[in-house]
């Protein structure tokens, strides 16, 4: 098959297992419990965002068992996966743990992915898994030793392809000034920054009605993206770095709908106007979107969005967070984010090959 017709998946997790050891061996969130279940079962149970009810949700061999993951691949039709540790990745841990573990990690990611298998269709050499690293981005963080650890990374491990981060940079966002050294360092390498959120807003929003984690991680999560992504780019992130390339989980949050009234806002307001080099709607042309929004008529606006339309949009499964919650043999959050990138009537044949596979071949540097 040729390779601009593979489905690859830029939005899919992980805690490999040394990370799940890690959270099992915590008593406080994030953490992995085991417990009797209804059934008198033991069951194991993850606990990681905030106010998560204390007895957490199902957590199992779908988190860290790599043949998981190629089953999830193969009942999907997915080809190419770049997996990433799920959140809140080393935010929790001092600098040091952070940094020892971070390429404790990312070595066993670099092997989870050279021993995976090869793709099987055509004479390309590509393999089934690919991986996203981590940083020691943690609050406290020295940052002066953040580009030596980016370096390092992209040095080792040839089939891990990014970092994965979160919005709190160095604990004081992504526009702190102390990260310019990592901008560079990433720019320079050319590793992909996949931008996550994990704490969501000031939940005093939510208001008093049990709503479970509908709002956090429906509104919560993007609006999180939405003020780190823009923080960034008000500090002129993206006009000092423009070989950076970032990638935005939830198709960018709200920042495409919002993006006009940014840059209004930006005009009248001459003093944050003078630190940029171009109108607000021109960054979202050096950004790329993952295509987990689970509608067309959002993936549409995305990519209108845009000057370079569906260019900057890559299919993501968020796998293995929103499991079915019967028996069904595809995930439905799957299933609706493909009949999603089927149904954008604006897009030619081409265009949706490239938001399933193609875009993300040529992003992460494998086409
Ligand atoms: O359902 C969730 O909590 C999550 C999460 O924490 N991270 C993620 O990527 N998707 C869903």
């Amino acid at each position: 098959m040729s390779l601009q017709r593979l489905f690859v998946d830029v939005h899919t997790h992980i805690y490999l297992p040394r990370y799940a050891a890690l959270l099992r061996s915590r008593t406080n969130a994030p953490r992995i419990f085991s417990r009797t279940g209804p059934s008198g079962a033991t069951e194991d149970r993850l606990v990681i965002l905030d106010n998560e009810p204390s007895d957490g949700r199902p957590v199992g061999p779908q988190y860290w068992d790599r043949d998981e993951k190629l089953k999830f691949m193969d009942r999907h039709g997915i080809d190419i996966s770049f997996v990433s540790t799920a959140n809140p990745w080393l935010d929790f841990l001092p600098f040091a743990d952070a940094q020892t573990l971070a390429s404790e990690l990312n070595a066993e990611l670099e092997s989870y992915c050279s021993t995976s298998p090869p793709l099987a269709s055509g004479s390309h050499s590509l393999k089934r898994l690919y991986g996203i690293g981590l940083l020691p981005l943690v609050p406290n963080a020295p940052t002066s030793e953040l580009p030596a650890a980016v370096h390092a990374l992209a040095k080792a491990h040839s089939h891990v392809r990014g970092v994965i981060i979160g919005t709190r940079g160095a604990g004081n966002g992504l526009d702190d000034p102390a990260l310019e050294g990592l901008w560079a360092a990433l720019a320079e390498t050319g590793l992909v920054v996949f931008l996550h959120p994990h704490y969501g807003v000031d939940g005093s929003a939510w208001g008093p009605l049990d709503n479970g984690h509908v709002l956090p991680l429906a509104l919560g999560f993007p609006f999180e993206t939405t003020t780190a992504i823009t923080r960034l780019i008000l500090a002129g992130i993206l006009d000092r770095h423009p070989r950076l390339r970032i990638l935005l989980a939830h198709a960018g949050g709200v920042l495409p709908q919002l993006s006009s009234r940014l840059a209004s806002c930006i005009v009248h307001d001459p003093r944050v106007a003078s630190r940029l080099q171009h109108d607000a709607r021109w960054y979202l042309d050096r950004l790329y979107f993952d295509a987990v929004a689970y509608g067309s008529a959002e993936l549409s606006f995305v990519s209108g969005a845009a000057r370079e339309g569906s260019r900057r949009m890559l299919f993501g499964t968020d796998h293995p967070f929103f499991p079915p919650l019967g028996a069904e043999e595809k995930w439905r959050s799957v299933v609706e984010n493909l009949e999603a990138i089927e149904g954008v009537g604006a897009w030619r044949d081409e265009e949706r090959d490239g938001v399933r596979g193609g875009n993300a071949l040529r992003l992460f540097g494998l086409a």
